[in-house]
């Protein structure tokens, strides 16, 4: 088994703003390196799927305006039209899969937003049906993070905290919901993963990892900032994959950059520890 670890382009090209994306994109790359794995940052290219992007295809991603934002059911419309396409957690994880990476690492999944009815992420519905692990910092704040976990329930995807008995929100350590279940290890969150797919049990392992103490912002503060930028969104009538990426450009203005740094932060440590996840699996095997 290969020893890579999956890394998505919609952050890089929707989720960051220039040239803080670029420099992060490499930044986890050199994460995953240095633990020993192999980043693979994936996307599409003229309509041709690249898992393993290379330092310009990476540029390219970061500094291309009118990218598509691609998730699952988009990949075929990418590849059919010839579009270049950056791919969200869903889009990245079914091209991982499909090239037996069994690790990915992201900053906060998508899931069900707030105050809007059925706007609901599709990285849920491909987290249910991937065997993979993900690591990221629970959802994104600018979601309804207690309906987010009914919604990772109900879909049987588990879920494990690193080292925390609480459910991050990104930019935050911890939201107001538990997990029921933590790990202390990579190992042992390997071996979680191992046993869902010996038991074939389809679906993902989301393997929750707080942002780093320096840069987190406590929970109330980025819900006020959630709370404005909402509102406004609302307002100007955006909505849909316009959302996500309007809300994490308000929250960083409205916080003076922090959330940002925090997010950068966020994304480091994750690729990190999914690096060491996806060393236990290949010296297991
Ligand atoms: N994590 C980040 N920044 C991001 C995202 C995740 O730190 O921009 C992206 C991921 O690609 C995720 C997507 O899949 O946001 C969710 O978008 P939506 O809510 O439209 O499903
Ligand atoms: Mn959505």
């Amino acid at each position: 088994m290969s020893c890579d670890v999956a890394l998505e382009t919609t952050v890089i090209a929707h989720g960051l703003p220039h040239p803080l994306n670029l420099r992060t994109a490499m930044q986890m790359e050199d994460e995953i390196r240095a633990e020993g794995a192999v980043p693979k940052t994936i996307g599409i290219v003229d309509g041709k799927v690249i898992v393993g992007l290379n330092k310009d295809q990476i540029e390219m991603f970061a500094t291309l305006s009118g990218i598509i934002k691609a998730a699952s059911s988009e990949i075929p419309i990418a590849c059919a039209l010839g579009k270049t396409a950056a791919t969200t957690v869903s889009g990245t994880i079914r091209l991982a899969s499909l090239s037996g990476i069994r690790v990915m690492a992201t900053g906060g999944i998508g899931g069900v937003h707030r105050d809007i009815d059925w706007d609901v992420s599709q990285d849920i519905i491909e987290l249910s049906r991937t065997p993979i692990l993900v690591v990221s910092s629970g959802a994104k704040s600018i979601l309804d993070i207690g309906r987010t976990l009914e919604f990772l329930e109900t879909f049987g995807i588990t879920v494990l905290g690193y080292r925390t008995e609480f459910f991050p929100a990104f930019h935050s350590r911890k939201s107001p919901f538990k997990v029921s279940f933590s790990v202390n290890t990579a190992q042992e969150a390997a071996e979680v993963l191992i046993e869902k797919i010996k038991n074939k049990i389809p679906g993902a392992v989301l393997l929750v990892n707080p942002v780093p103490d320096e840069e987190e912002i406590p929970f109330s503060e980025v819900d006020r900032y959630v709370g404005i930028a909402s509102r406004e969104a609302m307002k100007r009538g955006i909505s849909g994959k316009a959302l996500t990426p309007y809300l994490l450009k308000r929250l960083g203005e409205l916080s003076d950059g922090r959330t940002l740094k925090a997010n950068i932060s966020l994304l480091k440590n994750n690729a990190k520890l999914a690096a060491k996840v996806a060393k236990v699996m290949t010296d297991d095997r």
